[in-house]
């Protein structure tokens, strides 16, 4: 594009010309008069006035990159949990206070239009959140940089509940309309499935492979912008939707069955239908392996063709790109670039390889062994003929440097091939990202260390260089700026502006822990919250909490890692102690357990707990001897959009996963942040979020990892805590019983319990004494409101090193500038 088309100042507004703006959006835009408008013609409208304004400064952005031919970050994730973009946008160019004096002076309500925005949920939860929170930190540090990823039709589904049980409705997000997108059909990537390879040699000899694949999608990128925090830089989420390439329907359509190529494009679009519900349990689906693919092929197609300018020599694209592989959901790109340089470009093998290895890293997420994908040797040679070759060779080179390297070691070679023999022959795609990134990292010390350790530990012997952590993080824009604005103003007025942009000054506030008055207005925040999020559930939700209960907060998927359950024992322990005398009403400490979690809708124990959750909380909700002392609430649906009410105004944050199995978590960091203590475990990035904000001030409790493992090897019999404890054995009796289920001891109850007693396997019932000591601890702390204040302001003030910002700079120093 020749530079001079381009608009040639940024705008700037005032609320005359933002006004203007916005009513011509209206008219223009949408159509309407503004007395005939309706709310959502006018959040279209505001939505585009943003995005107008948005739109200079991307292209200022992108004629710079242009220019500057700068080493840039691809970012490739097969999720990226947004949440609603309008606030964000309004708070990135800080046009928040101008829309709203403008709309005032028409009689509308800026919040109003704000709510109408339905959030793209296309994410799962902890990896898709971390990749919109990353695009954030990209813009803001002033990274050049572009996301690449998948444009689902539907995202994650929307959960209800219907007589306590998970109900999965689709989640329509585009229903209304998506003003932040920009879609380019001319720029449509075609890809290819299915076919043969063959061999044919060019003019001099030279033998070569040629993929013919039987059928194509198109690929149609849109744009969405990623503004910077007020840094003027605004970079691009380019997200992948597919559709019928019209090739391909002609084919069909000449073959004289217009019903059958009708058919066959919804096929095609099927591609970026749906979301995958499952979080870190993949089930190995082909429609899922044909998505990675298709967005891998799209996006490196389009950095190479698109991005990078014509004439350039991919020899040097190590010098102007990483693809950062975000878990192994793309890995499928590192065989789709051989394929492009070896196939496409006619290079040879090595050259190609010594590229390959330069331009990719990848990020693990997991320690479950379930959740390391593999995609069976038969289904991915059907899909992508050409590159199960090229893995296989890859493979071949591989296992020939482990035998220089150990010679003799046939059980190394074995553990270590990318392909799995048992239980079917299979890729395993871990394997492969680390033998092909030049990097490998975890997302916390204790997980990056696990992986050294355990899950990758013949790799990390053979390329100790390779790896390396970087402790995830989340954005302060969205979780403090945006979603807790009594806190951010506080703090404003402590300590200045410039810590949004600078997590590690809230420090400055560690000596207001000690200033009572500081403290009282901290209270005062707190307390506002609660109100805030108790007013948001009533409505939403038609759920009703006291505001001067302490929130207690478990959100998170339910997975049986994550322990829902212990969680769950220890509410059915309160409540058993107290309706048996035990425990007098008089000393219980007026709490909220607020749950959010949605499970993956095939997994069966997941959809159990749920079930048993809503069961507890409607009995216990109901008895009212309790006079209010507990309540459960269990809002449906829990998203980025809730979570963002809901986080301010917790004050217990519960991270109790069994150590060992949650990577980092960032949940964890987006409570302490907005001042929540955390009772947890000593897991994931919770071992540093307590190293930081020091032990009296963080609840931990249970086995560590060396622990775990030690009772694991020593033979792990949860029936003998079951016996031992007593109120263990009564908590987990009163839930057989049917206490909670109307009397119904069978069903999920008998499986829940029974599987608890008999197998247990993230030991719950392990930790369940030392869990509910630390919920006593808890208590005794909460009891003395200004020492808690304390620990809740040191909280806010030693967390700034979970700021993504820092995440992106120690990518930067560790892995993309290496
Ligand atoms: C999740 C981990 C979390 C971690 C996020 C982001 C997957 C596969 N992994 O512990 O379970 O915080 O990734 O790194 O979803």
């Amino acid at each position: 594009m020749n530079d001079t088309t381009a608009p040639s100042a940024a705008r700037e507004h005032t609320v005359e010309s933002f006004t203007r703006e916005f009513l011509r959006e209206v008219n223009f835009g949408q159509g309407v008069d503004l007395d005939r408008a309706s709310t959502n013609d006018k959040y279209l409208a505001l939505a585009r006035t943003v995005r107008a304004y948005l739109t200079t400064r991307w292209l200022e952005t992108l004629r710079t990159q242009r220019r500057e031919q700068k080493k840039a970050v691809a970012y490739m994730s097969a999720e990226f949990l947004l949440g609603r973009q309008l606030e964000n946008n309004l708070l990135a160019t800080d046009l928040g206070e101008i829309a709203r004096d403008s709309l005032d002076l028409l009689g509308i309500d800026l919040v109003e239009l704000c709510n109408t925005e339905i959030e793209p949920g296309l994410g799962n939860g902890g990896l898709g959140r971390l990749a919109a929170c990353f695009v954030d930190s990209l813009a803001t540090e002033n990274v050049p940089s572009i996301g690449y990823g998948i444009r689902y039709e539907y995202g994650i589904f929307r959960q209800r509940f219907e007589d306590g049980r998970q109900v999965e409705e689709p989640d329509e997000w585009l229903r209304l309309g998506s003003p932040w997108e920009m879609p380019h059909p001319e720029n449509a990537v075609k890809v290819g499935f299915g076919g043969r390879v063959e061999a044919w040699k060019d003019e001099s000899g030279r033998a070569h492979r040629r993929w013919s694949p039987d059928w194509h999608v198109t690929g149609v990128p849109y744009n969405y912008m990623v503004p910077g925090y007020r840094n003027g830089r605004v970079n691009t989420l380019r997200l992948w939707s597919a559709r019928a390439t019209q090739a391909f329907d002609l084919a069909i359509f000449n073959a004289g069955d217009y019903t059958d190529a009708v058919r066959a494009q919804t096929q095609a679009e099927n591609i970026s239908k749906v979301l995958y519900p499952e979080d870190s349990t993949p089930q190995g689906k082909e429609l899922r392996l044909q998505q990675q693919y298709f967005f891998v092929a799209c996006s490196l197609r389009d950095f190479v063709e698109k991005v990078l300018p014509e004439d350039f020599d991919l020899h040097r694209l190590p010098e102007r790109i990483t693809f950062q592989l975000n878990d192994t959901h793309p890995v499928i790109a590192v065989p789709e670039l051989m394929r492009l340089l070896i196939d496409e470009r006619g290079w040879e093998w090595a050259d190609a390889w010594a590229v390959t290895q330069k331009v990719f890293a990848y990020t693990c997420h997991t320690l479950l062994p379930e959740a390391l994908e593999v995609w069976p040797v038969d289904l991915l040679g059907r899909l992508l003929p050409r590159h199960l070759e090229i893995i296989y060779r890859i493979n071949e080179e591989f296992l020939e440097q482990v035998r220089e390297a150990f010679p003799g070691d046939m059980l190394r070679e074995r553990h270590m091939s990318i392909i799995a023999e048992e239980p079917v022959r299979s890729v395993r795609m871990a394997y492969l990202a680390t033998v092909a990134g030049a990097k490998v990292n975890g997302v916390a010390e204790l997980h990056s260390q696990l992986l050294r350790d355990k899950v990758l530990s013949d790799f990390a012997e053979m390329f100790p260089h390779k790896f390396t952590n970087v402790t995830n993080g989340v954005t302060p824009r969205r979780f403090m700026a945006l979603s807790n604005p009594r806190l951010s103003a506080l703090i404003t007025e402590a300590i200045g502006e410039g810590w949004v942009t600078d997590l590690e000054r809230l420090r400055e506030l560690e000596p207001l822990a000690d200033d009572a008055e500081f403290r009282r207005r901290f209270r005062e925040v707190k307390s506002h919250n609660r109100a805030r999020f108790a007013g948001v559930i009533a409505e939403r939700d038609g759920i009703e909490i006291s505001p001067d209960a302490m929130v207690d907060a478990m959100v998170k998927r339910l997975h049986e890692y994550k322990r829902q359950s212990l969680k769950l024992l220890h509410i059915v322990s309160l409540y058993e102690r107290i309706t048996s005398g035990a425990l007098p009403l008089a000393d219980v400490t007026p709490r909220t357990f607020v749950f959010g979690a949605k499970a993956a809708p095939g997994y069966v124990r997941a959809k159990e707990t749920i079930a048993l959750i809503n069961a507890v909380g409607r009995t216990i909700n109901a008895d009212a001897s309790l006079e209010g002392r507990l309540k459960v609430a269990f809002p449906a649906n829990y998203n980025v959009t809730l979570a963002e009410t809901l986080i301010p105004a917790a004050d217990l944050s519960e991270q109790i996963s069994q150590a060992g199995k949650e990577a980092s978590g960032t949940g964890n960091m987006k409570f302490a942040l907005n001042g929540a203590l955390t009772v947890g475990t000593d897991d994931g990035a919770n071992v540093e979020i307590r190293q930081l904000v020091g032990d009296d001030h963080f609840f931990l409790f249970g086995m560590d990892e060396p622990a775990v493992s030690d009772l694991q090897a020593s033979g792990y019999r949860s029936a003998s805590y079951y016996e031992q404890d007593k109120d263990l054995r009564a908590a987990l009796d009163m839930i057989a019983s049917g206490a909670f289920t109307g009397g119904d001891r069978g069903s999920f109850v008998s499986s829940i319990t029974a599987s608890l007693i008999e197998r247990d396997r993230f030991m719950a019932l392990a930790d369940f004494r030392a869990y509910v000591d630390a919920q006593e601890r808890v208590e005794a702390h909460w009891a003395d409101q200004e020492a808690w204040t304390r620990s809740a302001v040191l909280n806010v003030a030693r967390s700034g090193y979970f700021s993504s910002d820092r995440s992106i700079r120690d990518y930067l120093a560790r892995i993309w500038n290496a």
